[in-house]
């Protein structure tokens, strides 16, 4: 009787055992689901410091990043998601010494002969006619000669170039100037640069608040001025 009773025991434990194993897998995936859609929304770890990808109609943090030059996560005086040309030396930095937002401006000392920049590229796919409204701030020591500008170079696709500049006085000095301009790219482009570029010009050049943007909203005294033309005499300063 005791072999016979406990049988119907062993029978039940055996479902019991079937059911928890099914709920055990069942639970498992629900786990890797949702561990995945959890992954899926985090930041991308890979992102690059200074190319990123923009959305047809993208937020207005998604632009032009870091553009009061306020962050410099790894201390080394360049701005985050900035690059410098090859002809940046250790004294164009970025520095509290002249600022016309934030703490910070970016620091560029003119050596004549040279061109010298910081650069910030954004890749996308922008369609003949797309607008864009640049403006910035420079304010210059004692120097003059040669040309200042806030720059934009638009890689066309093809693979041509062009380039636009905001230009600024070049005789100093000039207490902080602000300019602004609007530019309609005449051929589809998936590569913009900005570039702040200091070329042949003797002395210290800031450079702060700079906005590059496809919308804008009015504020204060700023103003778009007429649209920007091409520029190719600043080309070649636009590249590392
Ligand atoms: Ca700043
Ligand atoms: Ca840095």
């Amino acid at each position: 009787m005791d072999s016979k009773s406990k049988l119907p025991i062993r029978h039940g434990s055996a479902h019991l055992a079937v059911v928890l194993m099914v709920l055990l897998v069942v639970g498992l995936v629900v786990a890797v689901v949702a561990s995945q859609k959890i992954t899926n929304l985090r930041p991308k770890a890979t992102e690059s410091p200074v190319t990123h990808i923009i959305s047809p109609t993208p937020p207005l943090s998604d632009w032009l990043k870091n553009r009061s030059f306020e962050e410099d996560s790894n201390r080394d005086e360049i701005p985050d998601f900035w690059r410098k040309s090859k002809t940046l030396t250790k004294s164009d930095r970025r520095t509290s010494v002249a600022n016309q937002d934030g703490n910070y401006s970016m620091l560029i000392n003119g050596q004549s002969g040279t061109s010298k920049s910081l650069l910030q590229t954004l890749s996308g796919s922008w369609k003949p006619g797309a607008q864009f409204y640049l403006s910035g701030w420079v304010k210059t020591g004692k120097g003059q000669g040669g040309k200042l500008s806030i720059a934009v170079k638009a890689r066309y696709a093809g693979g041509k170039q062009e380039t636009f500049a905001l230009d600024f006085s070049s005789k100093g000095p000039v207490e902080w100037t602000y300019r602004a301009g609007t530019l309609t790219l005449p051929k589809a482009a998936q590569e913009i640069t900005i570039g702040l570029v200091v070329k042949d010009h003797v002395g210290a050049v800031y450079f702060d608040n700079i906005y590059f943007d496809s919308t804008y909203t009015p504020g204060d005294s700023a103003k778009f001025e007429s649209a920007l033309t091409p520029d190719d005499s600043i080309t070649s300063s636009l590249s590392e």
